[in-house]
């Protein structure tokens, strides 16, 4: 009898110590052979990492300044504007070194030429051919490269918000989706991340790693997994546990281009079924890559669809001027810019803001 009830004790300590360890592990990832007591406590976890995490993030540093990011690239800008306000150069001197700027900001051949001319055209009409005058038409002509469209990201009324982030590989997609996690955090808003991007293993451990960061839940799968069918398990998840959004993030290669495509398009289909609302296919683009980047980034532009560009790695790049290639080739705003590695290392883009910054002379800063 003593003998019954001590292995009936000792089974009890056993069952009680493994519920209370499962429950500790916190964070959700959904694969084939979760059981419904592992979900609940899981549940409970995130819920848990996810207050906590919004107490990090609300310790975060302000985003960091536009001007963060083009420190390089307003060198040359700021030495021209700089010669031009003194007056001491001739005319084709000016109009010479500007065109070598724009140039090497990647502006590309066709707007250089674009900015050039309608800047001659708009001081001859004015009859004025100064400093101040020129700089002030060059940056009128700058201005109107921008698109004329609504920058703020959006949210659907109902839940769950749906976002993709879809790009060339490297360009800082899951970095970027780390960031937004933190910025949708800071609002008070629930995320689940879907680790789309199943090409290769070390991808869902990144944005597991940023989940982490900034209390988000996620679902991931196994390497080589159905990217939709990911993307379908948290839009699921989302909406039966009433978080406010998915953020997903997708692979930037596959094994074959067209495929790729084909996966994109069917990744779209998925976010917007219900209940999922999606609102956003922001493409990320590395402004280190210049104008090669553009190319890969028209077709991704039209297989996905896109409403927005992040323009990453400005801070890396002294070439301002893909800001506003990637905006007049694409026709779609860019509304978020990386100027940085760390969590508010993310803008939200301004035109007029960046433009201040990048055509600020030495005695301005
Ligand atoms: N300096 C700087 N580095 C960045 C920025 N954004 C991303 N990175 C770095 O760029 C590298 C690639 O970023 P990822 O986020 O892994 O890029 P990805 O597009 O997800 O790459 P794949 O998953 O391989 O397709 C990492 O080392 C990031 O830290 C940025 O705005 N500035
Ligand atoms: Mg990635």
């Amino acid at each position: 009898m003593i003998t019954v009830i001590v292995v009936a004790f000792v089974l009890l300590i056993v069952i009680v110590s493994t519920f209370y360890l499962v429950s500790r592990r916190g964070r959700s990832s959904l694969t084939a052979s979760g059981s419904a007591v592992l979900e609940k406590t899981r549940e409970e976890g995130a819920a848990e990492t996810i207050h906590k995490s919004q107490e990090a993030i609300s310790e975060l540093a302000p985003p960091a300044d536009i001007r963060k990011g083009l420190s390089r690239a307003r060198l040359s800008f700021s030495r021209l504007l700089g010669t031009m306000l003194g007056g001491t150069s001739s005319d084709q001197v000016l109009w010479d070194s500007l065109e070598e700027t724009l140039l090497l900001s990647d502006l590309g051949l066709e707007l250089t030429t674009k900015v050039i001319e309608g800047s001659r055209k708009e001081l001859e009409m004015a009859g004025t051919i100064d400093g101040s005058a020129m700089a002030s038409a060059i940056r009128m002509q700058l201005r109107n490269l921008f698109v004329d469209a609504d920058r703020e990201l959006e949210y659907s009324e109902e839940k769950p918000t749906v976002w993709l982030v879809v790009g060339v590989n490297g360009v800082g997609k899951t970095t970027s989706i780390g960031k937004l996690s933190a910025m949708v955090a800071a609002e008070g808003k629930r995320v689940v991340l879907a680790a789309a991007d199943t090409f290769r293993a070390a991808a869902a451990d990144q944005l597991e790693m940023w989940a982490q960061r900034t209390g988000a839940d996620i679902v991931r799968s196994v390497p080589g997994a159905d990217p939709s069918s990911v993307v379908y398990d948290s839009i699921q998840k989302a909406a039966a546990r009433g978080y406010d959004m998915v953020i997903a993030d997708t692979a930037g290669r596959l094994h074959t281009k067209s495929n790729l495509m084909d996966e994109l398009r069917k990744l779209r289909r998925t976010a917007e079924r219900e209940p999922a609302h999606l609102t956003e296919v922001l493409l990320v683009l590395d402004a280190t890559t210049g104008q090669n980047g553009l190319v890969q980034a028209r077709e991704f532009a039209k297989a996905a669809g896109i409403t927005g560009l992040i323009l990453t790695k400005l801070d890396g790049s002294a070439k301002g001027g893909i800001a506003l290639a990637a905006e007049w080739e694409l026709g779609v705003p860019i509304k978020l810019v990386g100027v940085g590695e760390k969590a508010n290392d993310l803008i939200l883009f301004s035109p007029d803001e960046f433009l201040d910054a990048l055509l600020e002379t030495a005695d301005d800063a």
